[in-house]
């Protein structure tokens, strides 16, 4: 399969996805969002991680505004429902661990497709731009999911009302991203993140996914309940058993992954 508007690769069981529309800081036009979802199940089946990041000195813009100069025209929540929730969930949802890789800027839609990634990590002159009010909207693309959940109502309404650019390493200190990284430094942090997640223990990676996204709607004998559950599958797992036995030989585990 070839790509137009990303560049997608695999090596070592490790996918990047990198959007690749710099001119615009890779805002997500229709042909750049199929070409996304298409990679991201893509990489479902070929590899253990999925880095995404973006090409250029920004990450992603969010929605591409060209496409919206009539936005009488344009069925927004068509838009919304049929092009960006399936790849949000394909990337909150999905079996292998995402690892959001932010380059440059993240505005809109392209800060929440950041935060829908299971690890974020940033470069240090990267921004969080919550955008939308900028332009007489509301966020969305999950942004009202995660804002409040990673940082807190105060900061989740600060950071839409007032739609200033956020600095990663305001964002790491507030719980919205994992780490900022110096800039020089974000390309092989990346890939020393990666490689230790492509050589875990990938089932037990889904079911700590599966597990936490529940968590925002269990209560918590319900959340007790589906741990049980999934800790129960993952014992019968070789993953387990190499863990264990590795353990108790002082070696590191070789784990299969699936
Ligand atoms: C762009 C864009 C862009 C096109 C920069 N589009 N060209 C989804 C669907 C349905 C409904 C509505 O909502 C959504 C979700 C959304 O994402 S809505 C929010 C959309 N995004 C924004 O409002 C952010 C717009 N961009 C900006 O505010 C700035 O570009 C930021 C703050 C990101 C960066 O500012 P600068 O570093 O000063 O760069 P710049 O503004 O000069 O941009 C560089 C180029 O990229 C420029 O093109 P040009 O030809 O003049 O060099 C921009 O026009 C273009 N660009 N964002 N979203």
């Amino acid at each position: 399969m070839s790509f137009q508007s990303i560049r997608y690769s695999v090596d070592e069981a490790i996918a990047t996805i990198a959007l690749n529309r710099p001119e615009t800081l890779n805002a997500l036009d229709a042909e750049m969002r199929r070409e996304l979802m298409e990679a991201i199940l893509q990489a479902r089946d070929e590899a253990r991680v999925l880095i995404l990041t973006g090409i250029g000195r920004g990450f992603c813009a969010g929605q591409d505004l060209g496409d919206l100069s009539d936005p009488s025209g344009v069925n927004l929540e068509r838009l919304l429902v049929e092009e960006y929730h399936p790849i949000l969930t394909a990337i909150a949802e999905g079996p292998i661990p995402v690892l959001c890789s932010v380059n440059g800027v993240a505005a809109g839609a392209g800060a929440n497709l950041a935060l829908s990634a299971d690890v974020v990590i940033a470069a240090r002159s990267a921004v969080f731009l919550e955008a939308f009010a900028r332009i007489g909207l509301m966020p969305d693309a999950g942004g009202t999911f995660w804002l409040p959940r990673l940082v807190g109502h105060a900061r989740a309404m600060g950071m839409s009302l007032f739609a200033d650019p956020i600095p990663a390493e305001t964002a790491a200190d507030w719980g919205l991203i994992w780490e900022a990284v110096n800039d020089e430094l974000l390309d092989s942090r990346t890939r020393e993140l990666a490689q230790r997640l492509a050589e875990g223990p990938t089932r037990a990676y889904r079911a700590m996914k599966e597990a936490m996204r529940a968590s925002v709607t269990n209560d918590f004998a319900e959340q007790l309940k589906l741990e049980a559950r999934l800790q129960a599958d993952l014992a019968k797992s070789r993953d387990f058993m190499e863990g264990v036995l590795a353990f108790l030989a002082k070696r590191k585990a070789g784990f299969e992954g699936r």
